[in-house]
């Protein structure tokens, strides 16, 4: 049998810089929000595989938390998730914004890549932001630096190269099984998902520190079909008292909105109603402590 009747399948990890769109185009490739985004770096923490079935073959891709300099036992967790995604994989997307030049924390990546035994894509996102000139000057400058197997620009925003970009990968994924059924879209729990969701609109409703000082862990999940209902309750873990203020707001107003609009996400997800309760407590620095990382879910098991 040549490869051409032979199902196809493999991992394609998706790494970058902080912010540059990774999870905006895991979404963009399955047609359906599992990744949160947001204008904020570092708002990817864990791996998320997203299951993209094709005529005659299965392509896994893995979102990565942004590479960055890392400080601190959280940032270390999420670079380690990143670097470590591009170990066994069939092809890497390197996922850069048009908008930028290269830079000191691009650098660093391509160092990791000249090490990486699979092939890698130069996917260029955000071209919606630039004229065709300044595309083609970037384009340059990264393919003198590195041998890119293909250098595809895109918008994950907008959709604008998606599909030539995926059907570019169908000739680097070997033969192979089908992994999942090809009706699952992830392989994460409901529950991280939920718990991510609720992150996502602290993430774009606070500032400064605490985003980056928040946690949030589902405790119960109670389904109840007859109802069409699910009932979720779940805590925000924060590091200091001062932003447990800042998260409550002003007479409950600011954890309401959040819960709302979160809500509202759960339900598109799962496709019920959703009764969702949040619990806010402070965990004095959890972010250095070994326990509250496990617990959350960032650490290796
Ligand atoms: N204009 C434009 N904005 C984009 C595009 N793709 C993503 N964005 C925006 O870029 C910001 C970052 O997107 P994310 O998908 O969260 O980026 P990320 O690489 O996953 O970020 P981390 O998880 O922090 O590493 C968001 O505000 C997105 O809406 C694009 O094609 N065009
Ligand atoms: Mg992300």
């Amino acid at each position: 049998m040549d490869k051409k009747e032979q199902f196809l399948s493999g991992y394609i990890a998706i790494i970058g810089r902080p912010n540059v769109g990774k999870s905006t185009l895991l979404n963009r490739i399955l047609g359906q929000k599992i990744a949160i985004t947001s204008n904020k770096p570092q708002t990817t923490r864990n791996r998320i595989l997203g299951i993209y079935n094709f005529s005659g073959g299965q392509a896994l891709f893995v979102d990565t938390p942004g590479i960055h300099k890392a400080k601190g036992k959280l940032n270390r967790f999420m670079v380690d998730q990143a670097v470590g995604a591009c170990a066994d994989v069939d092809l890497i997307f390197f996922l850069v914004e048009a908008n930028d030049i290269p830079g000191r924390g691009d650098e660093y990546i391509l160092k990791l890549l000249e090490k990486s035994a699979a092939p890698v894509f130069l996917i260029i996102n955000k071209i919606d932001l630039v004229k065709p000139p300044e595309l083609l000057r970037l384009i340059q400058q990264y393919s003198e630096r590195f041998d890119f197997a293909q250098v595809i620009p895109i918008s994950a925003h907008k959709g604008d190269g998606v599909p030539q970009m995926l059907q570019a990968v169908e000739p680097y994924l070997p033969s192979g099984p089908q992994y999942y059924p090809d009706d699952l879209v992830t392989d994460q729990p409901e529950k991280f998902i939920v718990a991510e969701m609720v992150r996502e609109k602290i993430m774009r409703t606070t500032s400064e520190e605490i985003p980056y000082g928040i946690g949030v862990k589902v405790d119960t999940f109670t389904e109840k079909p007859e109802k069409n209902l699910v009932v979720i309750q779940a805590t925000i873990h924060v590091e200091r008292d001062s932003h447990k203020k800042i998260i409550v707001g002003k007479g409950g107003q600011k954890i309401k909105s959040i819960g709302q609009s979160a809500r509202r996400e759960i339900e598109r997800l799962l496709g019920t109603r959703v009764f969702l309760e949040l619990f806010v407590r402070v965990d004095k620095d959890w972010s250095q402590s070994e326990r509250m990382l496990r617990e959350l879910g960032y650490s290796k098991k």
